[in-house]
């Protein structure tokens, strides 16, 4: 069955399970290292832990943004301009939304985001907090080309894609989101997109393994999701968070480690793990200068400004759609 839901249609099958969640779980968990695509974190509960995540001491990257945005708004609205159709790539967060749209006054809002009750209940308090701006929430997969409203497809867009979300992927889905970001949006459009910067490895390990253990919850959460949605086994208690660097590829790991060795199923299928093996369930890649330059390239992006925080822990860019040109 293909159920519509909002503009964005998800495959669910004759009892009601997300065909892509299965699939891609089934698929991760048969793999030498298994891994879980950080997407399906994102259920009601995961979207709900990762807003508390944002408010832990330890987790700096939502605080420097808001930083930015709230220090460096003259600045955007200069290089931005009025009259934008903001489209953001995920639920609009109750503090950064609104410090943009203070300062650019955009034409329209279109927030994109798969969970729909998340979506519809931000949209709403979006609404709420501005009364005249026409807000078009839409339900989709955003990693998928997306089909604007009528209302605002003729108008200039500015995508806004904050708190660093291109890190959670590897940099070949970054570069084929940015590319489907660039057909979502259109010629002329811009994208003011945030980047977490590489810093010291304790400071970030910290940042991903908290004290309170909110993001243990927010990693394990997705253990129960598939134990609730595919009819999975897996002993939950039996699985610690892991946060470690990887320096090679400059990034954050998140892992399930399995305490002793167990069994479990997931949708009918069997599967093992030895003590300490790991489901990897995240990468939060941070970025330098050159890094975010060249990928945002690669992907159909001309950097044209840039803003750091006081700490210089994380970087909004403002980037163009290139023009395709052939190389010099
Ligand atoms: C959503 N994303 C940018 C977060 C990050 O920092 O990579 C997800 C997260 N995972 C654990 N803590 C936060």
């Amino acid at each position: 069955m293909r159920k519509p839901q909002g503009l964005a249609l998800v495959d669910l099958d004759e009892d009601g399970v997300d065909v892509a969640f299965r699939k891609d779980v089934l698929t991760g968990l048969s793999e030498k290292q298994k891994a879980v695509p950080a997407r399906w974190l994102y259920d009601d509960a995961g979207s709900q832990l990762f807003e508390d995540i944002t408010q832990i001491p330890e987790y700096y990257p939502t605080r420097a943004e808001t930083e930015i945005l709230r220090d460096r708004g003259g600045e955007f609205a200069e290089a931005i301009g009025r009259g934008r159709a903001v489209v953001e790539f995920g639920s609009g967060s109750s503090v950064k939304t609104p410090l943009l749209l203070e300062q650019i006054e955009p034409a329209a809002y279109v927030p994109l985001d798969i969970a729909g009750d998340f979506l519809r209940a931000s949209a709403a308090e979006l609404s709420a907090k501005f009364p005249g701006l026409p807000v078009h929430p839409v339900e989709a997969d955003f990693m998928r080309r997306v089909e604007l409203h009528d209302e605002v497809a003729g108008m200039p867009h500015l995508g806004f894609f904050p708190g660093s979300t291109i890190g959670n992927m590897v940099p070949r889905t970054a570069v084929d989101l940015l590319r489907t970001m660039r057909e979502t949006l259109g010629e002329s459009s811009q994208l003011l997109i945030g980047m977490d910067l590489i810093k010291d490895q304790s400071v970030l390990e910290a940042a991903y393994d908290d004290a309170a253990g909110v993001t243990a919850e927010f990693n394990l959460n997705l253990a129960r999701r598939i134990n609730r949605e595919l009819n999975g086994t897996i002993d939950v208690g039996n699985l610690r968070h892991i946060a470690r660097w990887n320096d090679d590829f400059a990034r954050i790991e998140m892992h399930l480690e399995a305490q002793q060795a167990m069994t479990f199923a997931v949708a009918g299928t069997e599967f093992s793990m030895a003590a300490r093996e790991t489901i990897h369930t995240e990468n939060s890649h941070k970025f330098g200068r050159r890094s975010s330059n060249t990928l945002l390239l690669a992907g159909g992006w001309t950097p044209v400004d840039r803003w750091t925080d006081s700490q210089k822990r994380f970087s909004l860019i403002l980037a163009e759609a290139s023009i395709p040109r052939t190389a010099p």
